[in-house]
């Protein structure tokens, strides 16, 4: 039995090492130490022996089964290495594969233009307001001091909506009912500028398209004058455009305004020369304003003998197109990259 015993711890080394997996490993575990493995079927041959023999072969078995376990665990150590190796090697990701990288997008001309002009008057002093693009007929005319049957309804060309009463709920024509709600929403002094899309029933050409955006600015405070807003439209002109171009201001209409002008600045193409963009006359128009109408106040609650002030309109995609020389609104609505491309923000 010994024999037997030697010939089997002798051979088992050759046996592990031809493993070459995990899964293989375990079946030449098996074969040697299990429960009908050779060391294991000698061992039942115990039985036989008397006293000594059983102590010496039993001692014999002992040592086998502890020098084949350690030569089991260190080869299970080798392939377990190996096979974990092999699956790192498998999944590996190379990342230095993505050679390109990927483009990335770039914010609008039109919001680029939007962040920059509520830059400008937050730097001013001004706050931001906005509000909903379904207004009521109360908040886009009737509070702005245009009835219903006011010729001066005919400057919006209004596109209703289907809800309520026929001609009461509309898309905005314009921001200044944001500038109604501040006014009812918020006591005096008011500095505030608001941004928005607005919508009217306008064909697309080169200079409409039916929807749009302007920035309005409104000012309420004691003893607001005209001069006030000359000064601050000024301020905005050179903020924006650079020192270089001032603003003018020629009489004008609104009926939400009291004295109402139009706000022009020098062409930012000619400087004041003279060009095809200024029709030769080196200015530009911007938009309106004017100073609050009494009745507008009082549609809002406010006492025009306390409080006074100024408001102000333009065309935010017109400011866009002016800035940056583009001669087609309709550019900015078409969602051409070659067009969107030239202003990486
Ligand atoms: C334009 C003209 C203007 C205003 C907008 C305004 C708003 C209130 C009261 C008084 Cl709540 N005025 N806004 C005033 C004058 C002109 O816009 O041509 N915009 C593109």
């Amino acid at each position: 039995m010994i024999d037997d015993i030697t010939r089997i711890s002798d051979a088992a080394p050759a046996l592990v090492l031809a493993a070459t997996t995990i899964d293989q490993l375990r079946g030449v575990e098996s074969d040697l130490l299990g429960k009908r493995g050779s060391l294991t079927e000698l061992k039942k041959g115990l039985g036989a022996l008397d006293a000594d023999g059983r102590r010496e072969v039993g001692a014999a078995l002992n040592v086998a089964r502890a020098s084949i376990e350690q030569v089991i665990e260190t080869r299970r150590l080798e392939l377990e290495s190996v096979e974990r190796a092999a699956t790192i090697a498998a999944e590996r990701l190379d990342l230095t594969e993505i050679t390109t990288s990927r483009p990335r997008g770039t914010t609008h001309l039109v919001t680029q233009t939007w962040d920059r002009l509520v830059d400008v008057f937050v730097g001013m002093g001004f706050t931001v307001a906005e509000g909903p693009e379904v207004e009521t007929d109360w908040y886009n005319f009737e509070a702005l001091n245009i009835p219903a049957a006011h010729p001066a309804r005919g400057m919006w060309d209004t596109l209703y909506v289907d809800l309520g009463d026929p001609e009461t709920v509309l898309l905005r024509t314009h921001t200044s009912p944001v500038q109604i709600r501040v006014m009812t929403e918020t006591p005096p002094p008011i500095y505030a500028v608001m941004p928005g899309r607005v919508y009217r029933r306008d064909t697309a050409d080169a200079t409409h398209m039916p929807v749009f955006h302007q920035i309005e600015g409104l000012v309420i405070d004691r003893a607001i004058s005209f001069a006030d807003m000359a000064g601050t439209l000024e301020s905005f002109t050179s903020a924006y455009f650079g020192g270089s171009i001032h603003s003018r201001l020629r009489p004008s209409y609104f009926p939400f305004t009291e004295p109402s002008a139009e706000y022009d600045i020098n062409c930012v193409f000619c400087e004041g020369k003279g060009c095809r963009t200024c029709s030769q006359t080196g200015w530009l128009e911007l938009g309106g304003c004017g100073m609050v109408h009494p009745n507008v106040l009082r549609n809002v609650g406010l006492d025009g003998e306390e409080w006074t002030g100024f408001a102000f309109g333009f065309g935010l995609d017109r400011l866009a197109l002016m800035r940056h020389g583009v001669d087609d609104i309709r550019e900015m609505y078409t969602g051409d990259l070659r067009f969107l491309e030239q202003f990486p923000s």
